[in-house]
């Protein structure tokens, strides 16, 4: 379809905006009491709900329409042929390769890559084995029971994330930490209780140049050696995660410990790869097979599925819809799952590095608005945090709520506290509360008169908030998979709509360029820094009082 159409079909939105502005959700399911099953779908154990959004059937076949004027079909065919769709890297974009398990051949350049995959499985598969059985043990034989993945961004959100969702998986008295950050305090706490003899340094770094994860693993490997260990021990306690094995062999890791992959996989989207690695040693490499499984499913739903069934292309639509028609600048992860109180960092990542973006691929500005701040926190925490700004405040929060219909921990009543919580917050989103509810409550309590009147103003919530439900029956591998899988699709969809490279990431190459340019103006403890001042007067004005500080130290 053309640019004309797309135009159509966006301006035929925007006026069934304007015109459903006088409705409510809430007065949609008044109208409509068959919406549950109108607008919800289920794929690869997954349920998603997004009924509790200001959408009509008329709003969702155009937004279909908006996704086929887009060249939804032919991007999607486009990533899975491993064209290279990330242009400004020049770069294809596999990530599902990575948990293909049918007979599919993925190609790069005319390169067979799932041969690379499978390979790399196989070596993860059996380096757990020998790690687990005690074969691959430390350098005074004690087994390797503790791991430190050291990295930063996608290189430690995902494999973080999902080792503490698997936590009910871990396997016995085996203990993975992470460390990310700079701050040196963050080392420094992790070795505080560390073993030497008993710790396993995963440095995870796909270019293996990025200065916080090269810092922290020489600070490793300083602790190492210091506490008695010789250079050759190295071999038996440090393992790299990289598609840079030149670094990596530099940096003093043996070549059998470099566990490779692609410049085809995206950071935020390379848990399935060798970063995974932490993960599999934490729940067995089965159980991480079965995260791949998971995922995999889901591609095959998003392969497979017509638009307007397909979850991650629904979950997309109704995302544009609230971003770009009804005003919804952010948009909340709300997980009620406490084994999942990580996701929304990962989220954050994954969503804001990929649709955070202001140029379309031929480098014109954007026409509408493009990936909303992304944010949140796990229920019910958030709701005697931050809730109150979704149901009163001035600006429109979308929502994502997230849960298991059954526990791994179902404690005493636990579990039918924190869904009764789940379902009333997504009922009081939709709803609202009117002023006459509110005066009538205040009235049944005994409140009467004017006070009552200003009360029950303060009382009355809009609703109208949209929100998605997502539930699972467990958390579980599989369903961690394709919980993950039905983002990564999503922010894909909502990438081709907008017209944005969904897989760059200019935004975080810059700040590691001007953190390289400042570090020399950055005095030593006790010592001098580089004087020359070209930055502007905040800047150089806070270097002065540090170095002030420093100096004198
Ligand atoms: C992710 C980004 C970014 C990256 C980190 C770490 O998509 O590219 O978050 O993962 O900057 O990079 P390395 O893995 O190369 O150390």
């Amino acid at each position: 379809m053309s640019t004309e159409q797309r135009d159509a079909i966006w301006q035929s939105l925007e006026k069934r905006a304007s015109s459903i502005s006088g409705q409510t959700i809430r007065s949609l399911f008044e109208d409509d009491g068959d919406r549950f099953s109108r607008f919800s779908v289920e794929a690869a154990g997954l349920l998603l709900d997004y009924s509790k959004n200001k959408i009509t059937k008329e709003t969702l076949d155009d937004l279909v329409a908006l996704a086929q004027a887009c060249g939804l079909e032919n991007a999607k065919a486009a990533m899975f042929a491993g064209e290279k769709i990330n242009q400004t890297e020049n770069r294809a974009v596999l990530h599902v390769a990575l948990r293909d398990f049918s007979a599919r051949v993925f190609h790069v350049d005319g390169e067979n890559v799932t041969l690379g995959v499978e390979n790399v499985r196989r070596r993860l598969s059996d380096f757990c084995a020998r790690v687990h059985s005690g074969e691959f043990s430390g350098y005074s034989g004690r087994p390797l029971t503790h791991v430190v993945n050291i990295g930063i961004g996608g290189s430690d959100l995902g494999p973080l994330m999902a080792v503490d969702a698997l936590r009910p998986y871990w396997i016995k008295g085996r203990q993975a930490n992470f460390v990310s950050n700079v701050d040196g305090q963050h080392i420094a706490d992790v070795l505080a209780g560390a073993d030497p003899e008993r710790t396993l340094f995963i440095v995870a770094s796909k270019t293996f140049t990025t200065q916080e994860t090269i810092a922290n693993a020489a600070t490793a490997k300083e602790w190492f050696l210091a506490s008695g260990a010789s250079e050759k021990d190295i071999a038996k306690h440090f393992v790299a995660l990289s598609t840079n094995e030149k670094a990596a062999t530099e940096f003093g890791i043996a070549p059998e410990n470099i566990f490779e992959f692609w410049d085809w996989v995206g950071g935020r989207f390379s848990l399935w790869s060798a970063i995974g690695l932490s993960i599999a040693l934490q729940v067995g490499y089965s159980n991480f097979e079965k995260l791949l499984r998971g995922a995999h499913v889901m591609d095959e739903h998003f392969r497979a599925a017509p638009p307007e069934k397909n979850m991650p292309v629904l979950a997309a639509l109704v995302g544009i819809w609230n971003r770009n028609f009804i005003g919804a600048n952010a948009h909340a992860i709300l997980p009620y799952d406490q084994h999942l109180a990580r996701f929304p960092a990962f989220l954050q990542q994954l969503d804001m590095e990929s649709n955070g973006k202001s140029k379309t691929m031929d480098g014109a500005n954007v026409a509408q608005a493009t990936g909303p701040v992304v944010f949140g926190e796990p229920g019910t925490n958030g709701q005697h945090a931050f809730y109150q700004l979704l149901h009163q405040g001035t600006d429109l929060v979308s929502a994502d709520f997230i849960a298991s219909a059954i526990s791994a921990a179902d404690t005493g009543d636990h579990h039918r506290l924190l869904l009764s919580n789940f379902l009333a917050q997504t009922q009081a989103m939709m709803r609202g509360q009117t002023k006459d509810e509110a005066r009538d409550a205040l009235n049944e309590a005994g409140h009467a008169g004017p006070d009552a009147d200003i009360l029950a103003a303060h009382k009355t919530f809009p609703g109208d908030r949209p929100t998605n439900s997502i539930l699972m029956e467990k958390l579980t591998p599989e369903t961690l998979g394709a919980l993950i899988a039905l983002y990564e699709h999503k922010i894909f969809c909502q990438g081709v709509i907008w017209g944005i490279n969904s897989f760059d990431q200019w935004g975080v190459e810059l700040g590691k360029t001007l953190a390289k340019e400042l570090l020399p103006k950055i005095a030593k403890l006790g010592g001098d820094a580089d004087q020359t001042r070209s930055d502007d007067a905040s800047t150089d004005g806070l270097i002065n009082w540090i170095n002030d500080r420093r100096g004198k130290a």
